[in-house]
């Protein structure tokens, strides 16, 4: 496959300063969410925010496997995740309370919400997606880039992250025996994070 035009226009300086200048954007509202919820529940909200730009190899695959040629034009308008914010909590709960602070946000606008917690993915995936439109504004010029918000509990994304080194975009045919115990591992991370959040909810009574 050749990614040599997509990789050139992925590496022009306005690009990537539009890229980096959104997860700023995002870093500093979540930021924001992080102090309310803390202050109002008086305990840590957020464990971790991260974030990665899709690159080039990335993005070449993704396209390929949604059946689209790849151009920078496809990339930049079927793409919902070139930008992904990751947001991890301890407890089930407060995903959903970041997600609707988030929803609250007068300048993001929701495009689409994936809840692989309430129905985890047939590989046992577990995590809120939120897809936003968020505005990029300097001078006369204004844009709507689109950032995926991944947000789930320590124990998704420990479980996310072993099936990721082990499963995830791995062969198969090779993997039958992981897949399936995965897959297990994943009912167990979501029994704990219900037993860890009525633990909470216990003492906080
Ligand atoms: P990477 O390495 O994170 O860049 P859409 O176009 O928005 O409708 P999309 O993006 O095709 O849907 O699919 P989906 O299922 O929402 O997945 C988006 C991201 O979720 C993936 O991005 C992964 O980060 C994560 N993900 C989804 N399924 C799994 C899974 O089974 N295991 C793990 N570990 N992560 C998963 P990318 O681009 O595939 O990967």
């Amino acid at each position: 496959m050749n990614t040599e035009l997509l990789n050139q226009k992925l590496s022009e300086p306005d690009y990537v300063l539009k890229k980096n200048w959104i997860v700023q954007q995002i870093e500093f509202k979540l930021k924001m969410i992080d102090l309310e919820l803390s202050e109002k529940y008086n305990r840590t909200i957020m464990q971790k925010v991260e974030h990665r730009i899709k690159g080039t190899d990335s993005i070449a695959r993704k396209l390929l496997k949604k059946g689209y040629k790849i151009t920078f034009e496809n990339a930049v308008k079927k793409l919902n995740d070139i930008i992904g914010i990751r947001v991890v909590c301890l407890y089930s709960d407060d995903v959903y309370k970041i997600a609707d602070l988030l929803k609250e946000q007068k300048d993001f606008t929701l495009i689409k919400e994936k809840d692989y917690i309430k129905t985890p993915k047939k590989s046992g995936y577990q995590s809120l997606h939120l897809i936003f439109e968020v505005p990029l504004i300097y001078k006369d010029m204004r844009e709507a880039q689109r950032v995926e918000i991944q947000i789930r509990t320590v124990a998704m994304d420990f479980w996310a992250g072993v099936d990721n080194q082990i499963c995830y975009k791995k062969d198969p045919a090779k993997l039958k025996t992981a897949e399936l115990a995965l897959k297990n591992y994943s009912s167990e991370i979501s029994r704990i994070d219900k037993q860890m959040l009525e633990l909470r909810k216990n003492v906080e009574l």
